[in-house]
């Protein structure tokens, strides 16, 4: 995909630039957010969703693609449909709670995947549907007693307790009333009677249990409402963020992180992107002192950086605030490369920490064609150009070398750009990138 053109404004929504998301369901492990995803195919005109997605950043900006870790293969008894999950950290142990359609039954059912680390790989922990009762959209919350809740549905709303395992459950699944004092009055649909539409994400905060949820439809806005416990009485609260960003869905995801509050949601912001071809965004916002939450609106600024990033260790290629271009695929080094550059696309690495200056720009690169080189710029991508590396061919796009290239002018905190250039199809791969001072 060719995408959009930075200009010198900040503008890092939609998150990730290379791929369609959609469904976020964010996480905070060891000081760093997790952003789980769904990946909508280029040129969906259905909810047509193969995978999930994992990207990961430790100031809100620069994210981290990690790739697929989960997909409809994990899953023997899936046949379609990999659409909004949701992820939670328990028994050393990260718990991927997604809805698939089942093959044996065709209707939708709920799986639990299981893996060690935040990043997977995941494995299929039953073998089997967790619950099933066509419905989708599940979410988990945790109690601070340790009961576990699975929150989902669509059109209804459902609840069951989990066991400590978080692969099993004690009742059966709950419906949870939808009465126009706990989810709102929506007008013209006698069979939906209240706001609530799917997508629940609940959590507690200062004693009060929210659950969050799009409503209406279609096009969906995100309103939430509060309770005194896990399973209501439920109270409607209000719209958070209205009917905006050319996606008839929305989807939301809320965390804290760092002494600070997000708000991530999906819409259409991408070049081609519509209501099969969304992108996953984020807002920092301040909950009002009476613990309601403000109208968030949908910007392309999203949420200011946390701190500054250290160019003098290795980052990775696939970790940027901006990708213009280039796609990231499996590396045969582990983790992720960025490939398919051509001559002009570029990245932007927001806030880089340089000091009082660099040495040596070095890259991990590889190419099957004629190589390229790497313009290192800073403030825009006609900005100073404070190195210039060539990148030769290594006979490979997964046949790595290291290039190393000297440094002029690069001081003090800059944006970073990394623009590539060279002859006419694709140039080479990059995998990470470190100054020295
Ligand atoms: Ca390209
Ligand atoms: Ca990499």
């Amino acid at each position: 995909m060719t995408l959009f053109q930075g200009g010198t404004a900040r503008a890092d929504n939609p998150i990730v630039q290379t791929i369609y998301t959609a469904d976020p369901a964010p996480i905070v492990h060891n000081d760093r957010v997790y952003l789980y995803t769904g990946h909508d195919e280029d040129g969906s005109t259905w909810f047509t969703m193969r995978d999930w997605r994992v990207f990961s950043s430790s100031d809100m900006v620069n994210w981290t693609d990690h790739g697929s870790p989960l997909s409809l293969a994990t899953f023997s008894w899936a046949s379609a449909d990999a659409w909004a999950g949701h992820v939670v950290a328990r028994n050393n142990q990260f718990y991927w709670y997604v809805p698939v359609t089942n093959r044996a039954t065709g209707r939708m059912a709920i799986g639990v995947a299981v893996s060690d680390s935040p990043t997977g790989p995941f494995r299929d922990a039953l073998g089997h549907p967790l619950v099933e009762n066509g419905e989708i959209d599940p979410a988990v919350f945790i109690d601070d007693n340790g009961q576990a809740y699975l929150y989902w549905g669509n059109p209804n709303l459902w609840y069951v307790r989990l066991n400590p395992d978080m692969v099993s459950f004690t009742g059966g699944p709950t419906q949870i009333p939808l009465t126009t004092a706990g989810f709102g009055r929506r007008d013209g649909n006698p069979s939906r009677p209240t706001l609530y539409e799917e997508g629940p994400w609940v959590y507690k905060r200062n004693g009060l249990y929210y659950l969050v949820f799009a409503a209406n439809c279609c096009s969906e806005s995100i309103a939430y409402s509060t309770a005194p416990g896990p399973t209501g009485p439920w109270t409607f609260r209000g719209t958070i963020m209205p009917t905006q960003g050319s996606s008839f869905t929305n989807h939301p995801g809320v965390i804290d992180f760092r002494g600070n509050s997000y708000f991530f949601y999906h819409n259409g912001a991408l070049p081609g992107g519509g209501g099969f071809t969304r992108s996953v965004a984020v807002e920092r916002f301040q909950y009002n002192a009476d613990g309601t939450i403000p109208t968030i609106n949908m910007t392309t600024a999203g949420a200011p950086q946390l701190g500054t990033l250290n160019p003098f260790v290795r980052q990775e290629a696939e970790t940027s605030a901006w990708a213009s271009g280039v796609e990231t695929e499996p590396s045969s080094e582990g983790g992720m490369n960025v490939g398919y550059i051509d001559n002009g696309d570029w990245l932007r690495i927001r806030g880089t920490a340089f000091g009082t200056g660099a040495s040596t720009f070095t890259a991990r690169v590889a190419s099957a064609a004629g190589g390229g080189t790497i313009e290192v710029r800073l403030d825009s991508t006609t900005g100073p150009q404070v190195s210039t590396c060539t990148v030769p061919g290594t006979g490979g796009w997964q046949t790595w070398t290291t290039v190393s290239c000297p440094v002029t002018g690069a001081t003090g905190t800059r944006d970073l750009y990394l623009r590539f250039t060279g002859g006419s199809g694709f140039l080479f791969n990059v995998n990470w990138w470190q100054f020295t001072r």
